[in-house]
């Protein structure tokens, strides 16, 4: 193959909101001559997924930034054209990590070999790839589906959304999706055995979710935020889980929106959940023998701010939303005997 030509795309400009033609540049570059253990490998498909868009900017984020002028990364699906490895044959099936080119070096570390036999070739960058085991596993060990269950995901009918939805049926759940078009809500209905399906651009989102989901929300695998994972909110039911997946409302953003930026939580694989102290009833003694005894030992502090009068109250309860108390608000009503 050498003295043969590659296509390569490259990242010319980082993109200002939705990325541009303008933003990648096209070139032919000759294919350099094999090295020792490197495998030349010819693309046959590649990946297009929405966390590109990340790499694409060079925003503080999970992912280095691809850097402007270089080929942009992405999954591939290859046959080996030429090899100096040990390990791989010409003719061989291979999924790696090419990017946007038509040929590929590589060292064979991030190459897998694929068996043509079992499922398409294409499988790999999909269902039996990178997005199918992030349905597998963000449904499953994040999610903890019990069946009868409602499971909603958005982006349904997309690669990681379809496959969160046919495990929640396998699992015995009630499935619900929410996509961008009537067309998408058919096959996710009608084809994927989904339950329901909502048309974010559409319905609205808040008696729409109602409709779908009669007995409220279990588990939402979020691949959006933004306004779905908010009406989501709206309807999810005690200890519901929500795998926080993706954000893709927000990937061409140039300035986020208002509200909480949840991508900390995305990349720290941080957990926020809810709580109620009345849950914890029943260990009520457990606190009071602990804290007793801290208070004792003088291993605890406690600092009160009384406010004398009744009828300081208002004003009172109006400060300590303004943070003027220091310490705990208490309004002392009348004389306590046991002080002075
Ligand atoms: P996909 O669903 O095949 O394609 C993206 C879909 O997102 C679009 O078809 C569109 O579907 C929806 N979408 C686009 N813009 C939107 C917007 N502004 N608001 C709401 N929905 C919008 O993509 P995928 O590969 O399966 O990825 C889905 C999500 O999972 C993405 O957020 C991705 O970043 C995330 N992901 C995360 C991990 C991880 O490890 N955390 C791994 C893989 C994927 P509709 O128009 O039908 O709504
Ligand atoms: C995505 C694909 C992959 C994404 C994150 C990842 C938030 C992260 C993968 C990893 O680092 O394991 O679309 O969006």
């Amino acid at each position: 193959m050498s003295g043969s030509m590659n296509q390569q795309i490259l990242l010319k400009n980082r993109p200002i909101g939705e990325p541009k033609e303008s933003d990648f540049a096209v070139v032919e570059t000759a294919i350099p001559e094999l090295r020792e253990a490197e495998i030349l490998s010819r693309t046959i498909y590649l990946s297009l997924d929405p966390y590109m868009r990340g790499r694409m900017s060079d925003r503080e984020s999970y992912a280095t930034p691809i850097e402007l002028g270089n080929v942009m990364g992405g999954s591939t699906v290859s046959q080996v054209v030429k090899s100096n490895h040990p390990q791989f044959s010409v003719g061989e099936f291979v999924v790696g990590y090419d990017g946007w080119q038509a040929y590929g070096i590589s060292k064979g570390e991030t190459l897998r070999k694929l068996d043509p036999n079992q499922v398409p070739l294409s499988y790999a960058l999909g269902i039996t790839g990178m997005p199918g085991m992030t349905a597998y596993f963000a449904l499953l060990d994040v999610g903890k589906p019990k069946a009868g269950e409602t499971v909603v995901v958005s982006a349904a009918s997309g690669a990681v959304g379809s496959v969160v939805g046919q495990i929640a049926k396998i699992k015995g759940c009630r499935a619900v999706g929410i996509v961008g078009s009537d067309e998408k809500c058919d096959y996710v209905v009608n084809e994927l055995g989904f339950d329901a399906c909502i048309n974010r651009k559409t319905q609205n989102l808040d008696s729409a979710l109602k409709t779908a989901c009669p007995n409220g929300i279990d588990i939402y695998v979020d691949h959006t935020a933004g306004a779905i994972l908010d009406a989501v909110l709206q309807q999810i039911n005690l200890k519901a889980r929500i795998p926080l997946v993706g954000l893709i409302s927000q990937y061409n953003a140039e300035k986020l929106p208002p509200g909480p930026n949840l991508l900390p939580l995305l990349v720290k694989r941080a957990l926020i959940k809810g709580f109620l102290v009345g849950d914890y009833q029943e260990r009520h003694a457990e606190f009071i023998q602990d804290v007793s005894q801290w208070l004792k030992a003088g291993k605890l502090k406690y600092k009160e701010d009384v406010v004398k009068g009744l009828e300081a109250a208002p004003n009172a309860f109006i400060g300590l939303l303004q943070g003027e108390n220091f310490g705990k608000l208490i309004i002392q009503v009348g004389d306590d005997p046991t002080q002075q």
